[in-house]
């Protein structure tokens, strides 16, 4: 069968779209379980059995099931609330597509090549991003994981339906590389397809301010203990430090009890997200912003407790495969990212390896993402020639 871009974009496009033309994709959830059973319809349309590694995570096998030295190549469907609809599908529909354009070709790889489908990547319903690649690789106890809640109190363990399998025994004999092709979530791409270099260090802290929660019309200013303060204060701060070093710093999602227009908070719950070029940078950043809270709390009379909740190390995808697959397609640039993937995690196990599709706004997590067709079917293009060369 050879299906084309749009006929396969077209299908998903409508699936947990919402009225804002964002999407409302979380692992594990209607409609992320629709995009997955639409993974097994186009698996057996090309006669790709599916299997799942007992963590959430789906592959569709075009030669032997977990055969030795399998070249891995998809991305997620999870999508961050009203995120856009490229990231993470585009690397899915991408790798059926660049299947079919091997097939046509009359390519007969070497390795088994498997579409895989990465579940929770952006962590937008249990809080840790790439727990279903962490997973596969052991980057995660799978008890910690199956105890992890989304926002109704439900496990991913529960979603899941039992204790995830954890770790792929024999990952690394079994596993040649993972190719991942992603929207570009930057403006760095004036060419229709990038190849990575990087990914940034990168992190969540959860930050919870508590002061007494008070009557808004009997507590002068005065008596107030009002963790909101110092959790405003602490957005400023972590702005301006970020601004000092050189990164990046986002403050953007918060919780308030008892979140009433007349009542003083006694908590307010919020996440720091992290990011710079270099880890020793990223450590300076989280502890200024940290030392603020507290120094603001004291002023407050509030309290400041923080946890690390998930956190990413520096990657630098492997030079010589990166290289390669630049030359293969014709001197392609090569560009680093702030943003994390799958392959991110499995880089530290397995060869990796990312290509990018321009995005002409630089625009991701927002309804406003997109990319133009001709750039995702040399996006393709480059994919099936880069998985032709390494099977
Ligand atoms: O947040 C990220 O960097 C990715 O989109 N999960
Ligand atoms: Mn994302
Ligand atoms: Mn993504």
């Amino acid at each position: 069968m050879s299906a084309t871009f749009a006929e396969l974009w077209n299908g998903i496009a409508p699936i947990g779209r919402v009225r804002n033309g964002g999407y409302l994709r979380y692992a594990l959830e209607e409609p992320e379980l629709v995009l997955r059973d639409w993974f097994r319809n186009q698996a057996a349309r090309r006669d790709m059995a599916v299997t799942d590694d007992g963590n959430g995570n789906l592959f569709a096998w075009w030669g032997d099931q977990w055969g030795h030295d399998a070249v891995l190549t998809g991305s997620h469907f999870d999508s961050v609330p009203h995120g856009g609809g490229f990231d993470g599908p585009l690397g899915i529909v991408s790798a059926f597509l660049a299947v079919d354009e091997l097939r046509r070709q009359g390519h007969v790889p070497s390795r088994p090549i498997a579409v895989v489908a990465f579940v929770e990547e952006e962590g937008g319903r249990f809080g840790v991003p790439c727990l279903g690649s962490r997973l596969l690789s052991g980057a995660i106890e799978p008890e910690k994981a199956a105890a992890l809640t989304d926002r109704d109190g439900v496990t991913f363990g529960e979603a899941l339906g039992g204790t995830p399998a954890g770790r792929l025994p024999g990952l690394t004999g079994r596993i040649n590389a993972l190719v991942e092709l992603h929207i570009e979530q930057g403006r760095a791409l004036d060419v229709p397809v990038g190849v990575a270099s990087a990914i940034w260090p990168h992190g969540r802290w959860r930050f919870e301010f508590t002061g007494i929660g008070d009557h808004a019309g009997t507590t002068s200013m005065a008596d107030r203990r009002d963790p909101m303060l110092t959790f405003a204060y602490t957005v400023l701060a972590a702005n301006k430090e970020a601004r000092l070093a050189g990164a990046l710093a986002t403050m953007a999602r918060v919780e308030v009890e008892p979140n009433a227009t007349n009542a003083i908070p006694s908590l307010v719950r919020a996440w720091l997200d992290a990011r710079a070029a270099e880890t020793g940078t990223l450590d300076g950043l989280v502890d200024a912003v940290m030392k603020r809270a507290h120094d603001r709390a004291g002023r407050d009379g509030t309290e400041v407790d923080v946890t690390p909740e998930s956190f990413s190390a520096e990657v630098t995808f492997e030079e010589s495969l990166a290289g390669r697959i630049a030359g293969l397609l014709g001197g392609a640039p090569v560009l680093p990212t702030g943003a994390g993937h799958d392959a991110g995690v499995l880089s530290a196990h397995v060869p990796t390896a990312m290509l990018f599709v321009r995005n002409p706004t630089g625009v991701s997590h927002s309804p406003a993402e997109h990319a133009d067709e001709q750039d995702c079917v040399a996006g393709i293009g480059a994919l099936a020639r880069v998985l032709g060369d390494l099977t």
